[in-house]
């Protein structure tokens, strides 16, 4: 089984936006580690096209996630500069079937590493909470994958749009505040910050821990997607999302050809 043979395949389907079958069709025995180095070299691919890497994302953190696609274990994927939106108009050039989803993301002021680290010392590396959606597209037929081939192809990453408000880390309970999605004005899905691990900020420790195994950890300035608040909506042209998170306001999207 060549690695780099796999990840030039997937790499190809992510830039060109085009479904594929399942590595593990092919592959039965791929693992979990050599799903992460598969997502790893398809990032060094694209880092070689001038992306570069600006966060990471967890990935299926709450059982609405979970049980969506029928994979039980949080993941983690590569945020790069490529994917982040600088307004909310998402076409759906290169996409194949998009989702979105509510997400809070963690921006840090300081580098965290380590398999230890505890929420504490997450909340020293925040510097602030943004209220986020992410477009998630899987490159699989069907958006259907086992745990091996969503690592390998990266979580499903493909997009993300961070509110234009920051907030204190220190004023909201995030465990407690609700998020809801619309489409077109029709409430799709609710759920509440606790819904990510208890409370996001685990989220962001348990990816410390998760990288650490890698010998590598997370940088001051990154974004750090926490992982879906809700079920993921599926979006086409015309469509228009709004993400209430309560009284810390709305983010909108509009999907466009
Ligand atoms: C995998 C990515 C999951 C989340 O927030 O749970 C994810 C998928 O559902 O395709 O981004
Ligand atoms: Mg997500």
């Amino acid at each position: 089984m060549n690695l780099q043979e796999i990840a030039r395949h997937i790499d190809y389907h992510q830039k060109n936006g085009i479904e594929m079958e399942k590595v593990t069709l092919n592959y039965p025995s791929l693992k979990v580690d050599d799903a992460y180095e598969i997502q790893k070299i398809c990032i060094d691919e694209a880092g070689s096209r001038g992306e570069r890497l600006v966060g990471w994302k967890m990935g299926l953190t709450s059982a609405a996630k979970q049980k969506m696609v029928g994979v039980n274990e949080a993941i983690y994927g590569r945020l790069t500069s490529v994917m982040e939106m600088d307004s909310p108009e998402l076409s759906m050039k290169g996409l194949i079937h998009p989702k979105v989803e509510p997400e809070l993301a963690f921006i840090l002021k300081k580098d965290l590493k380590g398999d230890r680290v505890q929420p504490r010392d997450v909340w020293l590396a925040t510097e602030c909470i943004v209220p986020a959606v992410e477009v998630i597209d899987s490159r699989y037929k069907n958006f259907s994958f086992t745990l091996e081939d969503v690592v390998a192809d990266n979580a499903s990453s493909t997009k993300f749009l961070l509110g234009n408000q920051a907030f204190s880390p220190y004023h909201t309970e995030w465990d407690k505040l609700k998020v809801t999605i619309s489409r077109n004005n029709e409430l799709q899905h609710e759920g509440y910050g606790r819904d990510v691990l208890a409370h996001p900020v685990r989220s962001v420790a348990e990816l410390v821990r998760m990288l650490s195994k890698e010998g590598i950890g997370l940088k001051e300035g990154m974004v750090i997607l926490t992982g879906g608040v809700t079920e993921a909506v599926n979006v086409q042209e015309g469509d228009t999302i709004r993400v209430d998170y309560e009284n810390l306001g709305t983010l909108d999207m509009t999907v466009t050809e």
